[in-house]
C-alpha cells in the first residue's frame, strides 16, 4: 500500500424502515453487525461497520429508518439520520420494489441539497422479475438526484460488488480513520445488547418490541468464556409478564437464541443471565433515553 493512494471515507446507508439497510450493510461486510427483523424500527442507533482492505477503508454507517417522529425516541433516531447526511462522502439511499416517498419528502429534499454523491439502490429484486423494476426506477429517479441506480438483492448477494466498485470510485484518497483491525466503533457489550433486542423483535408482537430496551451488565470476558447479564427494560408491569411468559418459557427462549447467536458472533462460549425490569415510559422521557445512550 502506498500512503498517497490509500482511500478512506464515510458511506452512509439511509432509507425508509424495512427496505433492507441493515441486511445490505451486513452483506457488504460479510459480518452480522446490525440486527435485522421484519419489523420497522428494529435499528435504533447509528451503527458503524468498517471494511478494511490494504488499499482502502470504507466506514459504513447503518441508520434507523427515516420516519416522522412520534415520540422522543424517534427524535433521537432521526437525529442519527440527519447527522449521517452531514458527514458522508457517499450516500447509499436504499429503497425496494414496494416503497414510496410518503413521509420522507423533507429528508429527500435534504439529500438532494447535500453536496454528496448518491447511489440509489433498489433492493429485494429477488421478489419480482423485471416488470416492476423499470417502473420503480423511474419513480425514484424523478425524486432523487442520484449518480447511478443499482438494483440489488441484499438477501441473495446480487450486485453487491457493483455497489462496492461505485463506492470506491467516489472515495477520496485519505489515510484510514480507524485502526485497520477495527470492525466497528462499538464495544462488544453493545452488540450483545443488540442481539438480545433482535430476538425480542423476532419473538414478540405488537408494542412489546418497541417498548423494550436492553442493557448488558457485568460483562466479563476470559480466554474461553464471556459472562454477562442482560437486563430487559419494559414500560409497564403487564409487558413484563408478557416478556417472561408462561412459566418463564418465553424469556428462556429469548435467552437461548441470544446466547447461540452471541457464541457465533464472539467465537466463544457465552454464559447469559436475563432479567426483566419496568422503567415507566422510558421512550418518552429524555433523561431515561440519555441513560440508554440515545443522546443525539
Ligand atoms: P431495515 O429496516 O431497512 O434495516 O431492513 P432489514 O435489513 O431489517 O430488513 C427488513 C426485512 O426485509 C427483513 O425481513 C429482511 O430479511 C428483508 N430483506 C432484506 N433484504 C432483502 C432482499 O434483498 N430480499 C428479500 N426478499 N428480503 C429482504
Ligand atoms: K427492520
Ligand atoms: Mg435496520
Amino acid at each position: 500500500m502506498s500512503e498517497n493512494t490509500h482511500k478512506a471515507g464515510f458511506v452512509n446507508i439511509i432509507g425508509k424502515p424495512n427496505v433492507g439497510k441493515s441486511t445490505l450493510m451486513n452483506a457488504l461486510l460479510g459480518e452480522k453487525l446490525s440486527i435485522i427483523s421484519s419489523k420497522a424500527q428494529t435499528t435504533r442507533h447509528r451503527i458503524l461497520g468498517i471494511m478494511n482492505e490494504p488499499e482502502y477503508q470504507i466506514v459504513f454507517s447503518d441508520t434507523p429508518g427515516m420516519l416522522k417522529p412520534k415520540y422522543e425516541l424517534h427524535k433521537s433516531m432521526m437525529g442519527f439520520v440527519n447527522l449521517s447526511l452531514e458527514d458522508a462522502d457517499v450516500i447509499v439511499f436504499v429503497t425496494d420494489l414496494f416503497e414510496n416517498d410518503e413521509e420522507i419528502e423533507d429528508i429527500i429534499k435534504k439529500i438532494n441539497a447535500a453536496d454528496v454523491p448518491v447511489l440509489l439502490i433498489i433492493n429485494k429484486i429477488d421478489l419480482n422479475k423485471e416488470e416492476k423494476l423499470a417502473e420503480v426506477t423511474q419513480y425514484w429517479t424523478e425524486k432523487i438526484n442520484a449518480d447511478i441506480v443499482i438494483p440489488i438483492s441484499a438477501l441473495e448477494g446480487f450486485n453487491l460488488q457493483k455497489i462496492l466498485q461505485e463506492i470506491l470510485d467516489r472515495l477520496p484518497v485519505h489515510p484510514p480513520f480507524y485502526d485497520k483491525e477495527e470492525l466497528s466503533d462499538r464495544p462488544e457489550r453493545f452488540f450483545a445488547s443488540e442481539i438480545v433486542r433482535e430476538k425480542i423483535f423476532i419473538q414478540y408482537k405488537k408494542e412489546i418490541p418497541y417498548s423494550t430496551e436492553v442493557r448488558i451488565e457485568d460483562f466479563e470476558e476470559t480466554e474461553n468464556l464471556i459472562r454477562m447479564r442482560a437486563v430487559i427494560f419494559v414500560e409497564r408491569d403487564s409487558q413484563k409478564g408478557i416478556i417472561i411468559g408462561d412459566k418463564g418459557k418465553a424469556l428462556k427462549r429469548v435467552g437461548t437464541q441470544a446466547r447461540i447467536e452471541m457464541e457465533k458472533f464472539f467465537g466463544k462460549k457465552v454464559f447469559l443471565e436475563t432479567f426483566v425490569k419496568v422503567e415507566d415510559n422510558w421512550r418518552k422521557n429524555k433523561n431515561k433515553l440519555r441513560k440508554f445512550g440515545y443522546d443525539q
